[in-house]
């Protein structure tokens, strides 16, 4: 049984090769994305098995995603493929109209993974994990997604496994923003560990003030172990009693997307492998910065020898 276990949909990202609006590029590269997905990489490639629960379509861009999870090794045991629906798409334009931001533009709508339901849920795979992870992005792509989500989270619970929420709010997946908020916060009650960015904190508390977020969190959801991520400005952890503090790592920036699930990813694996929550912090952001700097969510995770190169060679 793999030590995480997440629940969510990958996607295969047409990122622009060349920069500017996307009626005007004509390349794009191909890569194997989806948040789950690269959390599920990020722990595999630092050494901790983990298992995506998902489905795809029984098509090309399926058996892409399915293949490139298997050669990372992450456990595929629960991924189903889906003859009617087919593998959710998104494309990335770069540098347009704001530097530095990418913007995405999906089709998903109707994709195999949006069919997940409670149907898919599996608890003896969650109960002999250490973790089970998710996100708000699975919460909005269907109804069903979102039970399945639900019920991983109650079952997970139930097993004394820990829980792990990464907000991630993607305000084009929801109908109106009242039920995401809804949702979400619904969500925040059954979550042992948290994600969340300064906007995501106002959308759900209506503050953003990092000490007030971190109380609210508590005293509203009981959450104890909370991380917020500020970007550039670094990440701060509420973490059983203590507020920790760290930098992020500057770097030439080719797309931000797939900074926070890098983030997430590496900081659960370090947690899980014994790290204090600082040094925990330390190598996530380190492994955030890494994965900016190309274009693509997953290639530029980091192994072990990768994270430690990088911190001795560029980090304080
Ligand atoms: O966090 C990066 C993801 O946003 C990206 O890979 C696509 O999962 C994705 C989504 O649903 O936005």
């Amino acid at each position: 049984m793999p030590e995480v276990v997440a629940l969510g949909e990958p996607l295969v990202q047409f990122n622009a090769v060349t920069d500017g609006p996307l009626r005007h590029v004509t390349y794009f590269e191909k890569h194997a994305t989806g948040t789950e997905a690269n959390v599920c990489v990020a722990l595999v490639r630092l050494d901790v098995s983990c298992g995506l629960i998902t489905r795809l379509g029984a098509d090309e861009f399926g058996l892409f995603i399915y293949n490139w999870l298997r050669g990372e090794s992450v456990d595929v045991s629960h991924v189903k493929f889906d003859p009617e629906r087919p593998t959710g798409i998104y494309f990335v334009q770069r540098n347009y109209p704001i530097p530095g931001v990418s913007d995405v533009l999906y089709y998903r709508r109707g994709s195999a993974a949006s069919a997940l339901g409670p149907d898919d849920v599996d608890p003896d795979y969650v109960s002999g994990a250490r973790v089970f992870h998710t996100t708000g992005i699975t919460m909005a792509i269907s109804d069903t997604a979102r039970s399945a989500a639900f019920k991983y989270l109650e079952v997970a619970r139930s097993k004394g496994v820990t829980t792990s929420f990464d907000v991630n709010y993607r305000r084009k997946l929801w109908a109106n923003v009242d039920d995401a908020i809804n949702v979400l916060s619904k969500a925040l009650n059954f979550a042992d560990i948290v994600f969340l960015d300064e906007d995501e904190a106002n959308l759900l508390l209506g503050i953003s003030a990092i000490d007030d977020v971190l109380r609210e969190l508590r005293s509203k959801f009981g959450i104890n172990r909370a991380v917020l991520k500020l970007g550039l400005k670094g990440s701060v952890a509420y973490w059983e009693g203590r507020i920790v503090k760290v930098d992020a790592f500057r770097v030439p920036v080719k797309d931000p997307i797939g900074a926070g699930d890098a983030y997430a990813g590496v900081f659960l694996a370090s947690i899980l492998r014994g790290h204090d929550v600082e040094k925990a912090m330390r190598r996530a952001s380190a492994a955030a910065a890494m994965v900016v700097m190309v274009r693509g969510d997953e290639e530029n995770l980091p192994r072990e020898d990768d994270l430690r190169r990088f911190l001795e060679g560029y980090g304080r």
